[in-house]
């Protein structure tokens, strides 16, 4: 679901001047959410954008969407904040932007790093299917990945899948193996609005589709050590999963907002070479996480309450 932006509010973007943002804790403020609404709300469509943005993250056999931003990083550039903030506003239209590292900025920078590994965010190989802080009791509900510059080599397809979609593709002893607390994969250290450590945790957690979330990465398939009939089930989910998967490049200035409860999300390998690129052009994307807010939708306090 890809969105673009009318001219007309493009240009009344790149003029609007949102000031720089709060936070509370780790998350962006009340009075910065308010604030930014209200100046989003007098552009001219922008209301429409910001529901058609909501309806393609939670309708039925949705929940991703990429808003083509592109014309405004180029107008305003992306070093001063100002871009940032309007991507900060369009975020905080669907949820509350926060940071679940106490010590790093609200955008964590995903950059590209040739000796990391290559499966992991900053590495340069295929980062597989997967949710998330996927071992928190409470992961984010919205992952969200703004493309700065994609890999000037021609790599890094973003990959998504519907989680749900594929679970009901598979047998039921399947499913029911995957209900079992059973699963673990990585370490939880220094954490914050995510809840607890979940270990170990069952994949599929009885919900309705949209509500809970499918648990899974399918790092943990080489990375964690699982019980054979457990791991064989999430074997045959990951195999569904890329069975129904959907890739695309994300472009300067695209932004990928991921409801975690219905997609879940990876990366293609970058181009072979990356060590010829020199960093400052190097495949750049900023990462923020989405608290849903209690009733779920839209961030419209003053339209709820006018
Ligand atoms: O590099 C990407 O496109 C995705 C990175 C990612 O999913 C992550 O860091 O969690
Ligand atoms: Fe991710």
């Amino acid at each position: 679901m890809f969105i673009d932006i009318p001219s007309e509010l493009e240009d009344a973007l790149i003029d609007l001047p949102l000031p720089p943002w709060d936070l509370d804790g780790s998350a962006l403020a009340q009075s910065t959410i308010e604030r930014y609404q209200t100046d989003l709300a007098a552009a001219p469509r922008f209301e429409e954008i910001a529901a058609t943005l909501h309806h393609a993250l939670t309708r039925e056999g949705g929940g991703y969407a990429v808003l083509r931003l592109g014309n405004l990083a180029k107008a305003l550039g992306t070093d001063d904040g100002r871009f940032l903030r309007l991507a900060t506003g369009f975020a905080a239209e669907v949820a509350v932007p926060f940071s679940p590292f106490p010590r790093w900025p609200l955008w964590k920078d995903i950059g590209v790093k040739v000796d990391k590994d290559p499966g992991r965010s900053s590495g340069i190989g295929y980062n597989a299917l997967h949710m998330d802080l996927v071992n928190a009791s409470l992961p984010p509900d919205f992952t969200t990945l703004l493309c700065l510059r994609p890999d000037p080599l021609g790599g890094g397809l973003s990959i998504l899948s519907d989680a749900h979609a594929a679970v009901e593709r598979l047998s039921k002893d399947c499913r029911t193996l995957l209900t079992k607390p059973a699963y673990h994969y990585g370490t939880f250290f220094d954490l914050h609005g995510v809840g607890e450590e979940y270990k170990p945790f069952p994949v599929l957690d009885g919900s309705d589709p949209g509500e809970g979330f499918v648990r899974f990465t399918a790092k943990m398939l080489e990375r964690s050590q699982l019980a054979t009939a457990h791991a064989h089930a999430a074997q045959e989910l990951a195999a569904e999963l890329v069975r129904g998967q959907v890739s695309f490049m994300l472009q300067a200035g695209d932004y990928l907002i991921v409801n975690q409860r219905r997609f879940l999300h990876g990366r293609e390998a970058l181009h072979s070479g990356q060590d010829s690129v020199a960093v400052p052009d190097r495949r750049l994307l900023l990462q923020l996480f989405l608290r849903a807010r209690a009733d779920n939708g839209p961030a419209r306090s003053r339209r709820r309450h006018p």
